[in-house]
């Protein structure tokens, strides 16, 4: 399998507001390291660095002012003089005005994120937008008639949505090459999100469509962030009703009664015959991840790839979460061995 990887990433490097203090993001450089070195070590395949593409294929999915705001956010936070990283210190919650946008960046960040784990940095333009060209790469490899990809993605982005950043993730990279393979012809795009968190970003951006059927195993939003999406009842809106699918599972979840959930979604998304298939792949359902709730093993993630090869079409994995970090690159690839093991 062929893998997609831009070091650009070592560019964004960020704080997050985590248990009432400012500390260093879960979300590393290292990360992507580790799965890198996993991936040379066990002879996965060949590495190629991703072509770049123009903000015009980010704005298939995002608006046009969030990805100006992203290209332009540190220029503006630095000319106030800061030298830190910029956090968003307020949020228009509910009843609060969201139709404006602010002019003062300060205003600018709350309106477009949803939490403070979207730090943005020096770098965080650069090394997000290499993300997404990694995962556009990804998606043009299999249009070229390959099989798979991986796309080693980081910032990862299933958090983000068409106008806003959250969880680590400011572009949906997973997004975006879905909706590359159906710019180039493609009819349906599955994206199956098997990150411990819910997707709320991608859930978002294809609620109203059905031609892209999303579909998501993740901790139970009662108890888990994101908190406010990702329960059973989402299941599309309008001509999208019905392709939209949430598994929320319980804390302390291990591979027996994922794997249940796991096969079900596997026999929609084969049912739906999609021309791409599209992974979300976080492995922060990893037993010892630092932040998450369920349990499965470093073993188990073969099953999920085998579970994946079992719906037999074109399939592009794109990096997500996963905090463990000496593990992750482990978790991540046996998933990916899995699923070569598994056509
Ligand atoms: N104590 C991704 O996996 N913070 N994002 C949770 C739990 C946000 C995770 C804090 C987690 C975001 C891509
Ligand atoms: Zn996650």
């Amino acid at each position: 399998m062929l893998t997609f990887h831009n070091p650009d990433h070592h560019l964004h490097h960020a704080s997050e507001l985590k248990d009432g203090k400012v500390s260093p993001c879960f979300e590393l450089p290292h990360r992507a390291d580790t799965v890198l070195a996993r991936v040379r070590q066990v002879g996965l395949g060949q590495l190629a660095i991703p072509a770049h593409y123009g903000k015009e294929r980010y704005a298939r999915i995002h608006s046009e002012r969030y990805v100006n705001f992203l290209e332009s956010a540190w220029q503006e936070w630095t000319a106030l003089g800061h030298r830190h990283d910029a956090l968003p210190l307020v949020w228009p919650v509910r009843d609060l005005r969201s139709d404006i946008e602010p002019e003062h960046i300060d205003g600018k960040l709350g309106f477009y994120a949803m939490d403070a784990g979207v730090a943005i940095t020096a770098g965080t333009w650069q090394a997000v937008r290499r993300s997404a060209d990694t995962a556009l790469n990804g998606m043009d490899h299999l249009l070229q008639g390959n099989r798979s990809a991986f796309a080693l993605c980081r910032p990862p982005g299933h958090h983000a949505a068409a106008e806003y950043m959250g969880g680590y993730c400011y572009l949906n990279n997973a997004a975006i090459a879905a909706q590359s393979c159906l710019d180039q012809g493609g009819k349906r795009v599955a994206i199956l999100d098997v990150d411990f968190h819910h997707g709320n970003g991608t859930q978002s951006i294809f609620y109203q469509r059905p031609d892209v059927l999303f579909v998501s195993l993740h901790g139970d939003p009662r108890r888990s962030y994101p908190y406010f999406s990702g329960h059973r009842d989402e299941t599309g809106s309008g001509a999208g009703q019905g392709f939209n699918l949430n598994y929320p599972l319980p804390h302390g979840t291990d591979w027996g009664s994922y794997a249940t959930a796991l096969d079900d979604a596997c026999k929609r998304i084969r049912a739906y015959q999609p021309d791409a298939l599209v992974i979300s792949l976080g492995v922060d359902t990893y037993e010892n991840d630092p932040i998450s709730h369920f349990r499965l093993t470093s073993h188990d993630f073969f099953g999920i790839g085998a579970a994946i090869a079992s719906i037999q079409s074109p399939t592009l994995f794109v990096m997500e979460g996963g905090y463990m970090v000496d593990e992750i690159g482990i978790n991540a690839v046996n998933v990916l061995q899995g699923y070569t093991g598994g056509v």
